[in-house]
């Protein structure tokens, strides 16, 4: 793993981006530009801080009982799962999510743009250890763009001889002023399969307001949904290209007793809405072939209530 030491010579930007070495000994690359405040963790190529100009809170939730790194997942920001989404279907007792999450990925490029906007690339290769558990030589690349929205670019690349077929999400854990007070917009009469009743299907009635465990797939999305935050006067535009489905995800009071880095109470404070190839959405990569799915956010200010 580069130390932050090597990674700010090759690719820290004047103003504008550095790398910082976490506690933990994670480096983190910090995108501090005119636009916004971001922070990206090198292991998992996770974003886990995103705060525009002007803004007080974080659009991003990070748990306070994160102990980042460590082979284990960090919760919160935005953990890319992939090359599956949710339980391992095949049944070989892999970890949920896939592995992405979980390792270290290398910084690739920075670059920043015209109207003052930053980019940076980590990438992520098959290794011994992934194709023990995940049979398939890939090239995993994920753009962050800073700019006057945030932009996430993940691209999935064959580069093996034979097909692959992935499911992912970049699951974002969005931070709300109040779990029961805020409203997703945008998927009024939109099925969707329900974890919590053995993945039946049903159609969204309206907007989504959560009172207690939420855990949905919405299939055949439409491109945006709007996240609603009275309490912290502001609407986030979330918008996904290169899926069909998107996850809507809390796990309520009781559940989030099972979740040892989550405080109890936190779950008033996030709520996950999660870009995806999930359910039957799922990708197939012939030999050369690519696929980039991306998430955009887009934080518009509201009155405050
Ligand atoms: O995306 C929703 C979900 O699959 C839920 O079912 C829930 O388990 C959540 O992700 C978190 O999963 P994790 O493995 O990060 O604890």
């Amino acid at each position: 793993m580069a130390t932050k030491q090597e990674l700010n010579t090759e690719f820290a930007i004047l103003d504008q981006l550095q790398f910082e070495a976490h506690g933990s000994g994670i480096v983190m690359a910090v995108i501090n530009n005119r636009y916004a405040k971001t922070i990206i963790s090198t292991y998992g190529g996770h974003l886990v801080s995103y705060c525009p100009k002007g803004e007080v809170e974080d659009v991003l939730f990070l748990s306070e009982n994160e102990v980042l790194g460590g082979g284990k997942a960090i919760r919160g920001g935005t953990p890319i799962c992939w090359p599956w989404f949710a339980t391992d279907k095949s049944g070989f007792g892999r970890p949920p999510h896939g592995f992405a999450r979980n390792v270290q990925w290398e910084v690739l490029r920075t670059s920043t743009a015209d109207d003052g906007s930053t980019a940076i690339q980590l990438g992520l290769n098959h290794t011994e250890g992934s194709l023990a558990v995940w049979p398939h030589s890939f090239q995993l690349v994920l753009e962050v763009v800073v700019g006057k929205v945030l932009t996430m670019n993940l691209t999935t690349t064959n580069v093996g001889q034979k097909a692959m077929s992935i499911s992912q999400a970049l699951h974002t854990y969005f931070n709300v002023s109040d779990i029961e007070g805020v409203s997703v917009h945008g998927l009024n009469g939109v099925s969707y399969q329900d974890k919590l009743t053995n993945f039946s299907i049903s159609k969204q009635q309206g907007d989504i307001k959560i009172q207690g465990e939420i855990d949905r797939i919405y299939l055949d999305v439409p491109e945006t949904v709007r996240l609603k935050d009275t309490g912290y006067g502001r609407d986030i535009l979330i918008t996904g290209q290169g899926n069909k489905t998107t996850v809507v995800w809390n796990p309520g009071p009781e559940t989030i007793k099972s979740l040892a880095d989550l405080d109890n109470t936190a779950c008033q404070g996030f709520i996950c809405i999660e870009t995806a190839n999930a359910a039957d959405d799922i990708v197939l990569l012939g030999e050369g072939e690519c696929h980039t799915i991306t998430a955009i956010y887009q934080v518009e200010k509201t009155s405050l209530v």
